[in-house]
């Protein structure tokens, strides 16, 4: 999969790039990406990427020009159900018609091929369009289900929005989606964009090892159905989905006067998947509890959970 990633702050992202299994999954060609930074695209002296909101307010507003321009250098034409700007109703058009108009049937000869499996939509004109994600507080809420769907796209293009927002023709025009990642307001898109690009790699085959991604499919299952290891232990589940993970431990047995939970240091399996699913479910009801309501949980569990309840 290729991810395209628009900023104003390119070197931001060269830390993530350049290591952990970020790093690997680019060496080894599982994932692409490439920066592209907004004022390469601006015509003026000061290279502006912003300007002041009409109708007033605090801060300044990502410019649609050079974002608009940045996108069409991709070969990502606007949206083929894109209606045309109104300016019919007794407002005056407040941007030259000229600098967001488009013309679709004209996509650059470097525009990037076609992969088979997107599900993106075309352009029109027989291209698969990628994926236009634009990043913004206001988006709808990125979650590990959502990095699933992204990691079976195959070309993603990432806008990161600054300042107190980006021109909303920019979303009208050009997206498909708007995604946020979390109930806190961000001063850019940069940290939410690497975020995004994080949680989604990590789903594609091989770039963790040798799991296929279908494992992570389990997430939010039932008990039974939870990917397990060879041992039959639970696979851990990084608290994403139906639980949060269980408490993990690593040598030594004792440290700081606390010691590793006996049934871990025995090899029964049973017992440490039953130790396991109980911590899940103590930590959930401590820290999420509103990720229990929509839990697949077996009885066993729901038995569990009373005996912890009523524990506290
Ligand atoms: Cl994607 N952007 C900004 N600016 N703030 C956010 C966010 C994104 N997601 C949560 N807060």
């Amino acid at each position: 999969m290729r991810f395209e990633i628009v900023t104003i702050f390119p070197g931001f992202f060269t830390s993530i790039f350049e290591n952990g299994i970020l790093r690997r999954a680019l060496a080894e060609g599982l994932v692409e990406a490439a920066v592209h930074d907004l004022r390469a695209f601006t015509h003026d002296r000061h290279r502006t990427v912003d300007d002041r909101p009409f109708g007033g307010g605090e801060g300044m507003v990502l410019k649609a020009q050079p974002i608009a321009e940045a996108l069409e250098s991709l070969g990502i034409a606007q949206k083929a159900n894109t209606v045309a700007p109104a300016v019919s109703q007794g407002t005056t058009s407040v941007v030259p018609k000229d600098q967001l108009k488009e013309d679709r049937a004209l996509a650059p000869a470097e525009s990037p091929a076609p992969k088979e499996s997107d599900s993106s939509a075309s352009d029109g004109i027989g291209c698969l369009r990628p994926t236009v994600i634009l990043l913004s507080a206001q988006g709808r809420p990125f979650t590990q289900a959502f990095a699933r769907h992204i990691a079976s796209l195959s070309h993603v293009v990432l806008i990161c929005g600054r300042y107190e927002g980006v021109d909303e023709r920019i979303n009208e025009l050009y997206c498909d989606m708007e995604l946020s990642i979390g109930d806190y307001v961000l001063s850019g898109g940069e940290l939410a964009a690497a975020v995004v690009i994080d949680a989604t790699m990590r789903l594609i085959p091989g770039v963790l090892g040798n799991e296929a991604s279908g494992e992570f499919e389990s997430f939010g299952s039932a008990d039974a159905e939870i990917a397990t290891d060879v041992d039959g232990v639970p696979r851990s589940q990084h608290g994403a989905g139906g639980l949060l993970d269980y408490p993990h431990y690593t040598r030594p047995a004792e440290f700081g006067g606390l010691k590793v939970p006996e049934v871990l240091l025995n090899g029964d399996h049973l017992g440490i998947r039953r130790w396991r699913r109980e911590q899940q479910l103590k930590k959930t009801l401590k820290n999420r509890p509103d990720l229990l309501e929509n839990a697949a949980l077996s009885k066993e569990d729901e038995k569990l959970l009373e005996v912890i309840r009523q524990k506290n």
